[in-house]
């Protein structure tokens, strides 16, 4: 009853962020048409990446090979792709990816790994693929691979080093950005239901609160931190890449966990936020750079990472400035045809003018849509899905872009165009009821995706060792 009331609540939470007036006919051709679209598209780069890149981490689709992140391969794009497929309904795909999980995969390598980059893609991967089958032999991988990313949290912060070898457990690299440090709250708490063991939630936990409660009086962390020491090597306070999925899952941890210090440190870090991070210009509204002590700005450069915040502020009930913020990031991306990496504000400049087939743009026109029913958010899908089939479609898949004022290719296809910017686009053009994915979905940084009606909020409190 406690399950189903809590349940109950969280959806109501989320459904709170909707309008009635829905502007859009539920049932719409063209919609469905692109849909499909989106569908064919990821098959045709899946069947690229199997026939040019299978048993490597990314595809190159301009020289038809590959690239590895390490000496030794991680499998990271299959593993990023599952969710997206299992949406898209392709089982005979996931069912290969599920078996090679599970017979050909061994993380004991000698390789020192990114710890953020591989919690978000590989653990936040399995532990989508577990959500979805149940097999036993796909959370003993998540497990296995979750213990070897915990000897980087052993420090006197708690706040995890940069790198670990998967095979012996030592760890380096002693400076993090935010985001670094404090985005495990999800997939550490999932990992820790799943497996009825606290130790990962709780270790997620302390480097999160080990940003917060080094926090200046204003309410702001800085965006670089020493994880022996807990000194900021940089006291610029930003929202950007580099800081952005501290922000995140600090809201998104707390839906799925029900735990209410992250609601209290959300409520807190928005207001800082919004306070002194915020700035029109120009009748458009940024959030630009500021030093986390005095809170006055000190730099106007933001990275189209920062997209993401639309969606976040639309899922917390901050429709109003979510709707803001997503026009100037539309603005940016219609200027070009696709939007740059970096872009200062005030000056009207590029800063650095790369496009990677990131998500985050598409993921807020998704969010904005579902949860305001106005197509002008669907819209903005359609036009984001036509400029990247006009500038990063190639012969057998999609490439990244060098310089967003040339379009000059780069032979380069990240593992989260397939987890999140096909997804995201997928779900813009589904109708809003049927499955009414963010009511119904919880989405990890990387959009791998769990029924929020799947955990037990009791049981969710037994197995991270929250306060009863
Ligand atoms: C993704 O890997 C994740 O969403 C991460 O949190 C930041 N953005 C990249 C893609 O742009």
């Amino acid at each position: 009853m406690k399950k189903l009331l809590l349940s109950l609540l969280i959806l109501i939470t989320l459904g709170a962020c909707q309008t009635k007036n829905s502007t859009s006919s539920e049932a719409d051709p063209a919609m469905d048409s692109l849909r499909r679209e989106v569908a064919t598209e990821t098959m045709r780069a899946w069947q690229a990446y199997k026939q040019y890149a299978w048993g490597h981490d990314a595809l190159k689709p301009l020289s038809k090979s590959y690239e590895d992140w390490y000496s030794k391969p991680l499998y990271i794009s299959p593993i990023d792709a599952y969710s997206t497929l299992a949406m898209m309904g392709f089982n005979n795909e996931t069912r290969l990816v599920e078996q090679y999980v599970v017979d050909s995969l061994n993380f004991n390598k000698d390789i020192y790994a990114k710890v953020f980059e591989v919690n978000i893609r590989i653990l936040g991967g399995l532990l989508s693929m577990y959500e979805t089958t149940r097999d036993q032999k796909i959370l003993d991988k998540a497990r296995d691979f979750g213990d070897r990313l915990l000897p980087a949290f052993a420090t006197p912060t708690g706040i995890p080093t940069y790198w670990v070898n998967l095979s012996t457990g030592k760890t380096q690299g002693d400076t993090v950005n935010v985001a670094e440090a404090g985005s495990y709250l999800m997939e550490f708490g999932l990992l820790s239901y799943y497996t009825t063991n606290p130790k990962y939630y709780q270790a997620a936990k302390k480097a999160s609160l080990a940003i917060y409660t080094r926090r200046s009086p204003i309410g702001l962390p800085g965006s670089v931190i020493n994880v022996q020491t807990g000194e900021w090597i940089s006291t610029v306070s930003h929202l950007c890449a580099g800081v952005d999925s501290y922000y995140e899952y600090l809201y998104k941890a707390y839906l799925l966990t029900g735990d209410q210090d992250l609601m209290k440190i959300w409520i807190e870090s928005i207001g800082s936020i919004n306070q002194y991070l915020a700035e029109e210009h120009n009748g458009r509204l940024w959030y630009g750079r500021a030093d986390m002590y005095s809170g006055l700005k000190v730099n106007a450069v933001v990275t189209l990472y920062d997209a993401f915040f639309p969606a976040i502020l639309v899922l917390s009930g901050d429709t109003a400035r979510a709707i803001r913020l997503q026009q100037s990031w539309n603005w940016l991306w219609n200027k070009h045809g696709l939007e740059p990496m970096a872009y200062n504000y005030l000056a009207d400049s590029i800063t650095y003018p790369v496009y990677d087939l990131n998500p985050e743009i598409v993921e807020s026109a998704a969010y904005l849509y579902h949860f305001t029913g106005d197509t002008t958010y669907r819209n903005m899908a359609v036009n984001y899905w036509a400029s990247i089939k006009k500038f990063c479609r190639d012969e057998v898949a999609f490439h990244s872009v060098e310089n967003v004022t040339t379009m000059q290719p780069r032979d380069y296809m990240p593992t989260f165009f397939f987890a999140e910017t096909m997804k995201y686009l997928y779900i813009a053009f589904s109708e809003r009821q049927t499955p009414h994915f963010f009511n119904s979905l919880l989405f990890t940084t990387e959009a791998h995706t769990f029924p929020i009606t799947s955990f037990d909020q009791k049981l969710m409190k037994e197995r991270l060792g929250l306060e009863r």
